[in-house]
């Protein structure tokens, strides 16, 4: 009898035991977003976390929805079929776009454009929200005073920045390895991820504004200063420094 309990008691022991290895599995699978492991699905569409709407006037419902469900939507499809090509490849997006050497060369163009145009999309979405005239606080602030002067400087230098980027791309804000605050552009879906970490991004593709501002890029990039989230772009920069 005593025997008997034991044995139940291991049984029961034991299954607990999987049950919550199981759990750990499932958690550690959750928390890897980025790594990509041969797995075509590695990557799907992230959600808005706003409505298509949410930034009216400002960018308006129609672009949003054909913007991130058509456009971004094609950059998630393409990216998994390119890296389906590649199963033995174990690493991040992220280190792939910094050193784009490190992507197959039968798939390096691919990769740089999707899974740049799924970086930078993603990023993007991130740090929309209808702000009603805030601007930077805390230590983004200073940073910003220490490296442009003032916020109203180094918005008429990220304006120009963006205005002036020839064609397709995208208007950054990067935290250099030194720390220090600087205003980059990349043509296509290109990434700055090489020379310094993102906090801050502007689509000047004309799909971004096209149906609200036509050929007028400077309103569009003008009314972006009322969508852009600080909340989310200090936190980023509070990580970028860490
Ligand atoms: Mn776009």
């Amino acid at each position: 009898m005593k025997n008997l309990g034991r044995n139940k008691l291991f049984k029961m022991l034991s299954l607990i035991l999987a049950v919550g290895l199981l759990f750990v599995i499932i958690g550690c699978k959750e928390e890897d977003t980025v790594p990509i492991t041969g797995d075509p699905m590695s990557f799907v569409l992230p959600e808005l976390g706003y409505e298509y709407d949410s930034l009216e006037p400002f960018i308006g419902a129609d672009t949003m929805e054909i913007h991130h469900s058509k456009h971004h939507n094609s950059y998630v499809n393409n990216l998994n079929a390119a890296l389906a090509k590649h199963p033995e490849l174990q690493t991040t997006l992220e280190e792939l776009l910094t050193d784009t050497s490190l992507i197959p060369e039968d798939i390096r163009t691919a990769v740089q454009n999707n899974g740049g145009g799924h970086y930078n999309h993603s990023l993007f979405w991130s740090i929309l929200k209808v702000n009603n005239g805030a601007t930077p606080q805390g230590a983004l602030s200073i940073a910003m005073m220490s490296d442009f002067t003032s916020f109203n400087q180094f918005k008429e230098e990220f304006e120009t920045a963006a205005n002036t980027r020839f064609g397709s791309g995208w208007a950054w804000l990067i935290v250099l390895p030194d720390k220090s605050l600087k205003i980059v552009t990349t043509a296509n879906q290109d990434t700055p991820l090489s020379e310094g970490i993102p906090i801050l991004v502007l689509d000047v593709w004309e799909h971004a504004y096209y149906l609200n501002y036509q050929n007028r890029r400077p309103d569009y990039v003008s009314a972006f200063f009322s969508v852009i989230n600080w909340d989310k772009v200090e936190e980023l920069y509070e990580a970028a420094i860490l």
